[in-house]
């Protein structure tokens, strides 16, 4: 029997609607010209404009109404209307934490045809970097008194829970022990951060016992930026604290080749929630509406939620079509091309054809 997957369309702002309307299209190709599954994308308008009509990001019933699907396809947040704390906690933030989609995997890889900017790794990067994706800084917990005073104090606290912890180190040991290199790399700020981190140390190391074939080492996040430009080969697979990665994650992609190739998956691995997929990359106002969106990170992202929800073969095709047309020179500008987004759809339906 044919399977059939309900996917939530959220585009959000800036070009988050061209990479989703781009990668609607690459998607109903697929499996069109597989015929193995059906796939069904409901548009959900939350963003910006949304939250101007309505006084706020997603609709009251948001949880809800998101679980009726069997995964969600997002786009970007941000406006220059609206301050960027407003739109993040008002869209994003309000899905992943409610939905416990704790691990937020991020991979990255030079594509075929295109190489790394500044040439530190001549071969290429193959990296997957996982996030902590509920807890640390971004967990909500802080606040301001004294507003408007000279001594205004302002607080922001990086929250960490044995279970949180031990959940995510858990999941990114497992994912570096399905990699050919079975190595992970465990980023920390544990000198001068003595609590939370300190307990990332210790866990790490317990969890760690349970993957005798793993190999892993430590790093401080800050050393971290260094080894990555400098010696990228020796990185694998790397896990850490949810605003830790936040940058490494953009870092890694910008040393890999460009952001807008850079996809990530908000997963909740117990499946007791649809997960959320969405381009690393935010909304990009200096190039909307220009057509020129590298839809390539969207497309990525679509390739891991197919993977996620079970059609492993056609996240293969899909990705090998994309690989191919960025290999034929079919490129963005970011990425030192002159092909708009329309054309970068174009090229990658017709590979999926032949
Ligand atoms: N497509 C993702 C997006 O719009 N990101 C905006 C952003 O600032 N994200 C921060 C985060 O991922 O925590």
């Amino acid at each position: 029997m044919t399977k059939s997957y309900r996917i939530a369309s959220i585009p959000g702002d800036g070009i988050g609607p061209e990479v989703v309307s781009a990668t609607i299209q690459v998607v109903e190709k697929l499996a069109k010209t597989l015929g193995t599954f059906d796939i069904d994308f409901t548009h959900i308008p939350w963003g910006t404009n949304y939250y101007k009509q309505h006084g706020k990001y997603v609709s009251e019933d948001a949880l809800d109404h998101l679980r009726q699907f069997d995964a969600g396809l997002f786009g970007a947040v941000g406006d220059p209307d609206v301050p960027d704390h407003i739109s993040l906690w008002g869209l994003l933030l309000a899905i992943r934490g409610p939905l416990q989609l704790y691990a937020n995997v991020r991979p990255v890889r030079t594509f075929p045809g295109t190489k790394c900017p500044l040439n530190t790794a001549p071969e290429g990067i193959d990296w997957v970097l996982v996030r902590e994706n509920s807890e640390g800084e971004y967990s909500g917990q802080g606040g301001r008194s004294h507003i408007g005073q000279q001594w205004e104090a302002a607080t922001e606290v990086a929250m960490f829970t044995r279970v949180g912890i031990e959940r995510i180190m858990r999941f990114a040991f497992e994912t570096a022990q399905a990699r050919p290199r079975k190595h992970l790399t465990v980023v920390t700020k544990s000198n001068s951060m003595r609590n939370g981190m300190v307990l990332w140390d210790e866990i790490a190391a317990l969890v760690a016992k349970d993957f005798p074939d793993v190999t892993w080492d430590k790093m401080l996040v800050d050393a971290m930026t260094v080894r990555m430009v400098w010696k990228p080969q020796s990185l694998d697979t790397i896990v850490g604290a949810n605003l830790h990665m936040d940058i490494l994650s953009d870092l890694a992609a910008g040393l890999a080749g460009s952001i807008g190739v850079a996809p990530s998956s908000n997963l909740d691995p117990t499946r007791k929630n649809p997960s959320l997929f969405e381009p690393v990359h935010g909304s990009a106002f200096d190039i909307t509406g220009k057509g020129v969106a590298n839809p390539v990170a969207t497309f990525w992202s679509a390739a891991e939620m197919l993977t996620w929800v079970g059609e492993k073969d056609a996240s293969d095709k899909l990705m090998r079509a994309v690989e191919n047309v960025c290999a034929a020179g079919v490129l963005t500008p970011d990425l030192g091309g002159s092909a708009n987004t329309q054309e970068v759809v174009d090229a990658v339906c017709a590979e999926i054809e032949r």
